[in-house]
């Protein structure tokens, strides 16, 4: 197939990139921003701010992929409450762009929108595990703008007959996540305190609060199985389908990276609104693609380690050129 990956030089398009490569033998076209510099081996990379409604028809055009993954995306709930106008312009006036893009070309190309667990917001305990059939209660403006991408996409579906499935990602890990998020961020404190960089403190928010974890690896799997077995307007669940304790996760990094810690609260890491359980019902996805998760959370955790105890020598030698 040929394969186009929007938004490919975030988190999870580095990994997607290369799996449709190995896995499938895709022909992959892979684009990022102009400020973004990222290695994607394999892949044959354009600039496109989806923004740019003219630049997106054109590249389609150009392009005429069989399938596009669209992860392109302002994914950080923090920013969407500090720039909703951007967050809005971005994830749904940004989708509009690709999905009239697509309509308009003779071969319609097969669309996967990501989209995210968050969109289900104020989630009861009783409520879990989360079909997709749940009603959605968007929390934040983030949320609000992928279940409103969801909805265009669907009226796309069935008034133009276009193959189109939406995804609702469940948290994703792994080596090279941005520390801003809760196992990177744990797993790079870790580090630093085993090479001496910080007293032996990890620094945290709530760790009551049970989460839905996938190793991004695995994520990838479910995207590329569920652009060939999915089916046509449905909405799949992706995530392990169980939750864990935030301070499970915590415990299972101090394990493995074997380092002495105390456990510090830091205030600017609690949420005004924790919910107390996530956790996604995959039998969906299950049942359409025969998927499953491979990595075991201590598998994703070892990785991680490694990943930051790379970055932080090399960091380290950097800082040691510059004296
Ligand atoms: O925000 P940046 O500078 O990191 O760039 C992000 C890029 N992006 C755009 N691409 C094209 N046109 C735009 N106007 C635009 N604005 C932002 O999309 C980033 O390189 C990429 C999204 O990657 P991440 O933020 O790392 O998200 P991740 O974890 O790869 O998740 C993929 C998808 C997203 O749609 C999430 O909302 C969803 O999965 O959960």
């Amino acid at each position: 197939m040929k394969a186009l990956v929007i938004g490919a030089a975030g988190f999870v398009g580095k990994y997607l990139t290369a799996h449709l490569t190995e896995e499938y033998g895709d022909t992959v076209y892979a684009t990022k921003l102009p400020s973004e510099q990222p290695e994607l081996p394999g892949a044959e990379v354009y600039d496109l701010d989806i923004l740019d409604q003219e630049a997106v028809s054109d590249l389609l055009k150009t392009l005429q992929p069989d399938c596009i993954y669209h992860l392109a995306a302002q994914s950080s709930v923090a920013v969407s409450w500090s720039r909703p106008d951007l967050t809005v312009d971005i994830n749904i006036k940004g989708t509009l762009h690709i999905l009239e893009a697509a309509r308009s070309l003779a071969q319609k190309p097969r669309i996967m929108l990501i989209g995210s667990g968050e969109e289900y917001g104020y989630v009861k305990p009783e409520d879990c595990p989360l079909r997709e059939d749940t009603k959605l209660r968007p929390a934040n403006i983030y949320a609000v703008t992928k279940a409103c991408a969801e909805n265009l996409a669907a009226v796309y579906e069935r008034a133009y007959g276009m193959w189109i499935v939406s995804v609702r990602a469940f948290n994703h890990v792994g080596p090279a996540q941005l520390p801003q998020f809760v196992v990177a961020d744990f797993c790079k404190q870790a580090v630093e305190i085993a090479y001496g960089l910080r007293e032996p403190v990890i620094r945290t928010g709530n760790l009551t609060p049970k989460r839905d974890f996938t190793d991004v690896r695995d994520i990838v799997r479910a995207y590329g199985a569920l652009m060939r077995d999915g089916r046509s307007g449905e909405v799949y669940n992706v995530g392990s389908g169980k939750a864990m304790a935030i301070s499970e996760l915590l415990e299972e990094i101090r394990n493995l990276s074997d380092v002495p810690f105390r456990i510090e609260t830091d205030p600017e890491k609690l949420r005004p609104t924790d919910l107390p359980l996530i956790e996604a019902d995959i039998s969906k996805l299950q049942s359409d693609t025969g998927w499953k998760p491979e990595y075991s959370l201590s598998e994703t955790l070892i990785d991680t380690l490694d990943y930051w105890r790379r970055i932080l020598k090399k960091e380290d030698a950097a800082d040691s050129l510059t004296k």
